[in-house]
């Protein structure tokens, strides 16, 4: 029987591009995001591959539970809606970006995986592939709040493991470092030139790497566990340590 993955922020970037990969290797999708458009778009393209969309907003706790509450068996729930807004200092930043970052990217991830284990834990199967990032390893001026809920995510995915140890759910943390997708014209918020300039004359990591990376994952023997994996483009490395010189 085709196995069936659960897809948060299909409509763009990496989970756009799970979705066309996962549906080519035979699985049934269920794809979430808030457009609309584009799951209606993904739907006609994938076919029968798709089991179901759902509009979807992860930071709506009552929505999250009545939409995934009662699916049928999910092998794959891959926690991957998420964003980063502004690149500010954290003394000037927008609280409500603060606050949406929070609501996505950690509440979010939050309300998916509590509503969703449950089933995977009652048939001793599944896997959670939460998707969190380089920023939340590694600092960088803006990344504050971004940054902070990633840390948060890799953290969530390790106590997962704790609590699921003794069953055969899996848990693994994934995270990417600059990739092109729609997340830099998302965090400066339509300022298409700026996000554009975050990827010129580089060569970032691509949606579909991502995807051919958490097809891998997911299909690792059930035995195996992959716990965390950190990914850059080769053209993407650490900076030195920061000193402010005052002469
Ligand atoms: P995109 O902006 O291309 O895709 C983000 C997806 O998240 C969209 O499908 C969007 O769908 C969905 N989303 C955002 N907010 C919500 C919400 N409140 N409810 C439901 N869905 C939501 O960016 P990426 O593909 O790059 O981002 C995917 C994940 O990867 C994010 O968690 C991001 O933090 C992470 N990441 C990205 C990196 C990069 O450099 N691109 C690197 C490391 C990690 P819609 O708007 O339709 O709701
Ligand atoms: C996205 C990568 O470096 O812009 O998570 O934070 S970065």
């Amino acid at each position: 029987m085709a196995k069936t993955i659960l897809i948060t922020g299909a409509t763009s970037g990496f989970g756009e591009a799970c979705a066309r990969r996962f549906a080519a290797e035979g699985w049934q999708l269920i794809l979430t995001g808030r457009r609309r458009d584009r799951l209606q778009a993904l739907e006609q393209e994938l076919g029968t591959a798709v089991s179901r969309t759902l509009v979807l907003d992860v930071r709506q706790r009552q929505a999250v539970q009545e939409a995934l509450g009662d699916l049928p068996a999910v092998d794959v729930l891959l926690n991957n809606a998420g964003l980063a807004l502004g690149l500010e200092p954290a003394w000037e930043v927008d609280l409500d970006d603060w606050e949406t970052m929070v609501d996505t990217n950690v509440k979010g991830v939050m309300y998916c995986t509590r509503t969703v284990l449950p089933a995977m834990v009652a048939r001793n199967g599944g896997h959670v592939i939460n998707i969190g990032s380089t920023a939340g390893s590694w600092p960088y001026p803006g990344g504050n709040v971004y940054g902070s809920t990633k840390a948060f995510v890799e953290q969530f995915s390790r106590n997962l493991r704790a609590d699921l140890l003794g069953s055969r759910v899996r848990v693994t943390y994934l995270a990417p470092g600059m990739a092109e997708t729609e997340f830099s014209q998302v965090r400066f918020k339509g300022d298409d030139e700026r996000a554009a300039g975050v990827y010129a004359d580089t060569e970032p990591l691509r949606p579909e790497d991502i995807a051919d990376i958490i097809w891998y994952v997911a299909n690792v023997p059930a035995h195996v566990n992959i716990n965390a994996l950190e990914v850059m483009s080769v053209y993407q490395s650490w900076g030195h340590l920061a000193v402010h010189r005052q002469r």
